[in-house]
């Protein structure tokens, strides 16, 4: 793999726009984090969206406006979380796919989350697997510990590939109940991608808060393609707050640079991870 998949998640569900006031929360306010992203180097937005009181919300009028509003303003590959809060109910993560995004988020295994539990039953992320592949959505797989990469081999040999036949995979290290943002538990996740997913399959990585930086540069050590974004991490460096999404996006696409693995533009994205064309 020559060049980098970088993926900005800009907003979450979990940072209180209150305490950081550049966290994107209205429509306006993520369609131009998402064309400084782009500019700066990202291909796929993860997005979660906020309500009129900045709270997270699966309103799927906003969902439906949001897809089309990134669409219009950018050429990024629209990616929609199905996990949402660890409070949303199931029907309404499964229905985020009515939005008809490019691609959606599918985490594969409850685990702790803080001091929630963001709960992934087995028959529900079979159901979003199934549904992703009837409606043309690829899938990003969540791994959030290594027990989720087993869950994958299995939900893989049960239920076949994924729309696209690529299998694309997303650590999300450093949740605290979750494996740890380190570089040797990049290195064995990285490992287990390679013993246990059909050959190909490609994994990006990203750190929780201080264990963005080890996790990004250890993951470009391996191969692996990266995601930033102020959903994980709200300082740039001790001390630092943000400035905004595109100062992450940067950082992560000049480090892509210097291991010699450019950032790949959405449209070399679309290729790699097997996304239907837009028509
Ligand atoms: N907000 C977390 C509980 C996803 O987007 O699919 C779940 C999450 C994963 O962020
Ligand atoms: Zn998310």
């Amino acid at each position: 793999m020559n060049s980098t998949l970088i993926t900005v998640a800009p907003t979450g569900a979990e940072v209180d726009k209150r305490e950081v006031p550049t966290l994107p929360v209205t429509l306006d306010e993520l369609t131009a984090a998402a064309v400084a992203c782009e500019r700066a180097g990202a291909a796929v937005i993860h997005v979660h969206l906020r309500d009129e009181q900045a709270l997270p919300t699966l309103d799927q009028g906003r969902l439906r406006e949001a897809v089309a509003a990134l669409r219009e303003a950018t050429d990024l590959v629209v990616q929609l979380s199905t996990g949402g809060a660890v409070t949303d109910a199931e029907e309404d993560r499964l229905r985020v796919l009515d939005a008809a995004p490019d691609m959606a988020s599918c985490t594969m295994g409850t685990v702790n989350f803080g001091d929630g539990v963001f709960m992934n039953r087995w028959e529900f992320i079979v159901e979003l697997h199934r549904r992703m592949r009837e409606r043309a959505i690829v899938p990003e797989y969540e791994l959030f510990d290594l027990g989720h990469l087993a869950s994958l081999e299995r939900l893989l040999d049960r239920h076949g590939l994924p729309y696209g036949d690529h299998v694309h995979v997303d650590f999300v290290l450093g949740v605290p109940g979750g494996a740890a943002g380190d570089a040797a538990t990049v290195t064995a996740f990285a490992e287990a991608v390679r013993r246990h997913l059909p050959e190909g399959s490609t994994f990006a990585a990203t750190g929780i808060g201080r264990t963005t930086l080890p996790v990004m540069l250890a993951s470009l050590a391996h191969g692996g393609h990266l995601r930033v974004g102020m959903e994980d991490t709200v300082s740039f460096a001790r001390r630092q707050p943000v400035t905004g999404n595109d100062q992450l996006v940067r950082r992560a696409a000049e480090a892509s640079a210097l291991a010699q693995r450019p950032a790949m533009s959405p449209k070399e994205a679309r290729k790699l991870l097997g996304i239907r064309d837009a028509d």
